[in-house]
C-alpha cells in the first residue's frame, strides 16, 4: 500500500523472505503501482481503500502518505487483518485513539508500527548495556536528516522526530512527562529543532534534529549513574585522500538503516505465526503523537508543556 520509496523497499525486503506471497500493491499513482507490482510479481491497482477492506489478506503493509493512515488501518482492523503501518500512526492524537480504540475492541493486537529503531543493531546493542550502567541522567538522540524543500516543524515532529521521541521512550526511565522546544529560524520552515524532555522516572532526554543536505546520521549518546554509552557508527573504511582523512556516513535513511527495515519486517512476518502482533504498537504511535502535539504547543507558547498521556491500558501492556 503506497508504491513509493518505502513501500518499494518494503515489498522488496517481503518478497525476498520464505513463505511470504505479494499478491496486490496499490499506488494512486498507476506507473508506480505496476513498477513495484511487476518487480515483485504481483498485481497492481489504483485502490488502496479497496485493497485495505479486502478479506483476502493476511497481512497489509502501509507506507502510504500519513494522512491516509487513519482510514486504511480502520479498513483493515475491521477485517481482522495483520499492519504494518510506516510512522507516524496518523497526523493527530484523535486520530491515532480512534486507531487504539478500534483494535483494543478487536481484543488483540493486529498492528506493528514502523517506529523501526528498535530494530537497529546499533541502537539495540546500546539498550543491552543499559542496565549495567545505573540509573539514566540524559539520552542524546541527534537526527541530522536529508529533505528538500524545508518542512514546519509540525510536519518534522510528526514523521521524523516521532522516531527519536520512541527512542526516547524505549530507553528512559518513565514516560515522557513534559517537554521545551525551540527551533530556527522559523516553525514554516525548519533548519534545527531541539526539543527537551523530561521523564516521569528522573532524568532528562534532548532530541537535536537538523535538517541539512550533506548527509544523514542518527545517533544515541546516553549518560548514566556509573557510566555512559554511544550507538556505533555506521561501518565504513577510513579514508586518506587528497588532504584530508574522511568517513562515509551516507545520505539517506535506506543505507543507514538497511538491516533494521529489513529485521522490522521479517519480525511483522514472524508475529503472523503468533495470536497477536508485537513490537511497537498503536499506543506508542498515540502517545509519541501526544508528545509530538506537546513539543508543537510548546514552539508556539514559549512554554514547557506537560505531556498528559494516560497510563498504558491492561491490553497494550499484556500483549
Ligand atoms: C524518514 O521518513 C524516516 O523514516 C527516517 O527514518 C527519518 O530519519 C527521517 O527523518 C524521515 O524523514
Amino acid at each position: 500500500m503506497g508504491a513509493g520509496g518505502m513501500g518499494s523497499f518494503h515489498a522488496n525486503t517481503l518478497a525476498s523472505l520464505p513463505g511470504v506471497e505479494i499478491v496486490i500493491v496499490a499506488d494512486p499513482v498507476l506507473e508506480s503501482a505496476q513498477r513495484v507490482a511487476a518487480s515483485v510479481g504481483a498485481h497492481a491497482t489504483v485502490h488502496p481503500d479497496e485493497v485495505a477492506s479486502s478479506s483476502d489478506l493476511d497481512g497489509l503493509v502501509i507506507a502510504s502518505p500519513e494522512q491516509t493512515h487513519e482510514a486504511l488501518i480502520l479498513a483493515a482492523i475491521a477485517r481482522g487483518t495483520r499492519i504494518l503501518c510506516e510512522k507516524p500512526l496518523a497526523v493527530t492524537s484523535e486520530s491515532c485513539r480512534r486507531i487504539v480504540d478500534a483494535e483494543s475492541a478487536r481484543g488483540h493486537r493486529l498492528l506493528q508500527l514502523g517506529l523501526m529503531r528498535v530494530y537497529d543493531p546499533a541502537h539495540v546493542l546500546l539498550a543491552a548495556e543499559l542496565p549495567g550502567l545505573g540509573a539514566v541522567h540524559h539520552i542524546r538522540c541527534v537526527h541530522r536528516n536529508v529533505n528538500d524543500p524545508r518542512r514546519t516543524a509540525s510536519n518534522v515532529l510528526n514523521s521524523s522526530i516521532v522516531h527519536d521521541i520512541h527512542t526516547l521512550r524505549w530507553l528512559a526511565p518513565g514516560e515522557i512527562r513534559r517537554v521545551t522546544a525551540l527551533t530556527t529560524p522559523s516553525q514554516d520552515e525548519v533548519s534545527h529543532l531541539l526539543v527537551v524532555a523530561e521523564f516521569a522516572g528522573g532524568g532528562y532526554g534532548t532530541i537535536e534534529f537538523a535538517e541539512h543536505s550533506y548527509a544523514y546520521e542518527v545517533s544515541v549518546e546516553v549518560e548514566a549513574e556509573r557510566g555512559g554509552v554511544m550507538t556505533a557508527p555506521r561501518m565504513s573504511s577510513t579514508l586518506r585522500r587528497a588532504g584530508h582523512v574522511s568517513v562515509e556516513v551516507g545520505t539517506d535513511w535506506f543505507g543507514r538503516f538497511a538491516e533494521a527495515y529489513r529485521l522490522e519486517v521479517a519480525a511483522w512476518v514472524r508475529s503472523m505465526e503468533d495470536a497477536a502482533a508485537s513490537g511497537p504498537s498503536a499506543w506508542d504511535g498515540y502517545v509519541a503523537q501526544l508528545v509530538v502535539e506537546a513539543a508543537v504547543e510548546s514552539l508556539v507558547t514559549g512554554q514547557s508543556v506537560a505531556v498528559n498521556a494516560p497510563g498504558v491500558p491492561a491490553f497494550f501492556a499484556s500483549q
